[in-house]
């Protein structure tokens, strides 16, 4: 009976409610038509299971890959690694919208496995996910050792560093010029590679390591970074597919796990030589970063103190030096592929620091207009992180019209952003003067999106002052003391002669 009634409740209830359905479901459908319409495009080329990881993996370097979609999918499209989705964005609009509006929403970073392993378990700043600890490291870096304040404090450093370097190079040069030449052949990526990391370990650490021809610690130290920027990029297999981690497929989390080790042993001594001293009351403790950290840091609650230390030192040392030196390398690159940039620079060190004074200093380097045009223009066309650093959105937002979901991975394609042509005549080619016409008010401070080498927002560099200190005093000193030319086509190796 009541399953008679029931039925017969339930026939009445299609009956009547079927039209409605239907009516609903069409305009669902319909909804959902031009919702598709608001669902932001998936690249194609995604293949099974994998989806577009194979993109990143070369041959081509990821951020041309990308930029080769963005071309075909527009401004902003979707990709997938694995079980993944990344949002990649290639205009500057929707980056502002993104760094601005929803900043905070935006504001963790993807738990890579790489990053797991290679940075103490992302006790590292830059890796840190969004939180009471991420907010407290960033703020104690930034009020010891990165605030205009600190820099200035720090100034003799650089300067000395600075100095030490082309005292080192200038006798490098002397030694091997012979009679009938006074050019002579260095590779000059390592040379800037010696000043930044010096630079940075002095401030960081307050020791130097020998330069690249002298010292067996150099040498490993160097393998090791080299490794960790190798595979700190490497997106793992078990990235895109947690399940299959236990696997370990191409061993890459052996290899990191071995990096990681090797450099952790490295810091392990710098702060046992720090602790020492303290012990024995021997030196100023609060002399470098890591003897303020010591003294002032506390176990906070994720993170033992020791852990803290070294990882947030190593994460200074590693963030800094390769991004510095590489765009040292590709301005020194770029003048000499354009010969009568490199004129004007030095021109312009003639007339502002003078022929009879050799060091430039850094209230010198301030006035130098076209070297810090030159710098800007580097860096629109290199950024040293071409894909900027990725980011994680906390929670569901909406941007430029179309919704994206919580989990959901942000690249930005800083390599395309900067070479807009709606923004930039000849978007491809090498004009530092741009920077002081049309372009004049441009900085790289993360205030204008159009120009965005250090990101923006919460999760912007934190060492933008000190890199752009570090590249107008080594720049402007290594061309006003040397003179440059190419040989043989071979990027790297620059010919040397000392100016007279
Ligand atoms: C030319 C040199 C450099 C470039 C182009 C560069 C670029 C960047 C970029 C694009 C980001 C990511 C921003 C984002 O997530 O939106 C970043 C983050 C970071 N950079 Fe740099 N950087 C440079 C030098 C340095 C130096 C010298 C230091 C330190 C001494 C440094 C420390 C950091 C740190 C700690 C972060 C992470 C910030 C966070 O996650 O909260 N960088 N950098
Ligand atoms: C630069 O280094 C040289 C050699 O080490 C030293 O003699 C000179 O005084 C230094 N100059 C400055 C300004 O520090
Ligand atoms: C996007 O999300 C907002 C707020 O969550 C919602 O009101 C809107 O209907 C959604 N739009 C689409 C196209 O799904
Ligand atoms: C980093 O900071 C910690 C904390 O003061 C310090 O012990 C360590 O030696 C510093 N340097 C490196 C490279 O970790």
């Amino acid at each position: 009976m009541d399953y008679f009634n029931s039925l017969t409740a339930t026939s009445v209830v299609v009956i009547i409610a079927f039209p409605l359905l239907f009516l609903f479901s069409f305009l669902w459908l319909s909804r959902r038509n031009t919702n598709s319409k608001k669902t932001v495009p998936e690249a194609g080329g995604a293949w099974p299971i994998i989806g577009h990881l194979r993109l990143l993996g070369g041959p081509q370097p990821p951020q041309i890959s990308l930029a080769n979609l963005a071309d075909k999918y527009g401004r902003m499209f979707t990709i997938k690694l694995g079980v993944r989705r990344a949002l990649v964005v290639s205009n500057w609009e929707i980056a502002k919208e993104c760094l601005t509006i929803h900043d905070k929403a935006l504001a963790t970073r993807p738990k890579a496995v790489a990053m797991e392993l290679l940075s103490y378990n992302h006790a590292m700043i830059a890796t840190a996910p969004y939180g009471t600890y991420w907010r407290q490291m960033r703020k104690f870096i930034i009020i010891e050792l990165l605030s205009n304040h600190r820099l200035n404090l720090l100034k003799h450093v650089r300067e000395s560093e600075v100095n030490t370097s082309l005292q080192q190079l200038y006798q490098l040069w002397n030694k091997k010029k012979s009679s009938n030449s006074d050019k002579v052949l260095v590779e000059m990526k390592r040379w800037f590679r010696d000043v930044t990391l010096n630079v940075i370990l002095m401030m960081v650490v307050g020791k130097r390591i020998p330069n690249s021809y002298e010292g067996v610690e150099t040498v490993e130290w160097k393998k090791s970074v080299d490794e960790f920027f190798e595979l700190g990029a490497k997106f793992v297999t078990a990235d895109a597919f947690p399940f299959l981690r236990w696997l370990d497929i191409g061993g890459e989390e052996k290899r990191m796990k071995k990096v990681s080790k090797e450099l952790d042993q490295l810091v392990e001594g710098w702060l046992r030589e720090h602790k020492e001293k303290i012990a024995e009351n021997e030196a100023n403790s609060e002399e470098d970063f890591m003897g303020v950290m010591l003294t002032k840091l506390r176990d906070v609650e994720e993170h033992d103190a020791n852990t803290i230390n070294k990882a947030t030192n190593l994460s200074l040392v590693l963030g800094g030096e390769d991004t510095t030196s590489i765009t040292m390398t590709w301005a020194l690159a770029l003048l000499l592929n354009n010969r009568d940039a490199l004129n004007k620079v030095q021109q312009e060190l003639d007339s502002h620091v003078g022929k009879d004074k050799l060091l430039v200093t850094e209230s010198d380097a301030k006035n130098l207009v076209y070297l810090q045009a030159i710098i800007k223009e580097t860096l629109r066309l290199y950024p040293a992180a071409p894909l900027s650093v990725t980011h994680e959105a906390i929670e569901d937002y909406t941007v430029n019209g179309y919704n994206i979901s919580a989990g959901t991975w942000l690249i930005f394609n800083l390599h395309k952003i900067h070479r807009d042509p709606h923004i930039w005549t000849n978007p491809n080619e090498f004009r530092p003067e741009r920077f002081m016409a049309t372009h004049k008010d441009f900085d790289v401070r993360g205030q204008n999106f159009e120009l965005i080498p250090f990101g923006s927002g919460r999760r912007m560099c934190l060492g933008v002052s000190f890199a752009l200190q570090v590249l107008q005093l080594t720049l402007a000193n290594v061309l006003h003391w040397f003179e440059f030319e190419t040989r043989h086509q071979t990027k790297q190796s620059i010919c040397v002669k000392h100016q007279d």
